[in-house]
């Protein structure tokens, strides 16, 4: 645990570096996929979501995947197509009240249609990295990804940080008709973050002190 404290130690400087100033985290979870049970995710962009039901106005946001178990081919890893970030793809519908309900267990809406896809594809490719767990992965908040479901006797379980600029705090949702719940997106609890003044202890415990 305390190697994997100190990796988000360290990738949270390189995110304060990448955004260009202070960080809250607005949303984390867990992404479980049991072996061969764990369902696969739709192409989408994550920014899309966060622009559209959050109210999150600019693209000043990073994901940070760390792999709690080994991430392989065959468990359902992330796909992503690199260099997607640079397009903002409309998704086209109308978000239903609620829609959160069902898009995390399946995403049907505010998914790009399959042409924009191909041409993203064609241009970038599709990366999936793979990793021991500890592994952890940073992304930019607009990449298109995607996941294939879990075929493999083996687990694949990856915990999500979605850290935001202080800048971009949220604002009302731009195409939907009501906020979504504090768990998926801050809008209370969104102070600067400081990991050592949130973990005193840590100072203690040989994790280096935050140097931006
Ligand atoms: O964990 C995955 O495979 C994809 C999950 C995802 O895209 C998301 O939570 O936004
Ligand atoms: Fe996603």
């Amino acid at each position: 645990m305390r190697y994997l404290i100190k990796c988000a130690n360290n990738a949270f400087n390189d995110i304060i570096k990448l955004l260009g100033s202070e960080v809250y985290i607005h949303q984390s979870r867990i992404n479980d996929k049991f072996g061969f049970e764990g369902s696969g995710f739709n192409w989408h962009s994550d920014f899309e979501t966060w622009h559209s039901e959050d109210g999150m106005s600019r693209m000043r946001a990073v994901s940070a995947s760390l792999m709690l178990t080994d991430n392989n081919e065959f468990n359902g890893p992330l796909m992503l197509i690199p260099g997607s970030h640079h397009f903002f793809v409309p998704c086209v519908g109308e978000t239903p009240d609620h829609n959160w309900k069902d898009s995390l267990k399946s995403q049907r809406v505010g998914v790009p249609d399959r042409k924009t896809l191909a041409r993203l594809a064609e241009r970038g490719g599709i990366e999936a990295p793979k990793g021991p767990a500890g592994s952890l992965l940073l992304f930019e908040c607009n990449t298109l990804h995607a996941s294939n479901k879990n075929m493999s006797p083996w687990p694949r379980s990856n915990l999500f940080f979605v850290y935001n600029s202080v800048d971009n705090k949220l604002v009302e949702p731009f195409a939907a008709k009501h906020e979504r719940p504090e768990f998926l997106a801050a809008r209370k609890n969104c102070a600067a973050l400081s990991m050592h003044d949130d973990f005193p202890e840590l100072a203690n415990q040989g994790v280096p002190p935050l140097s931006v």
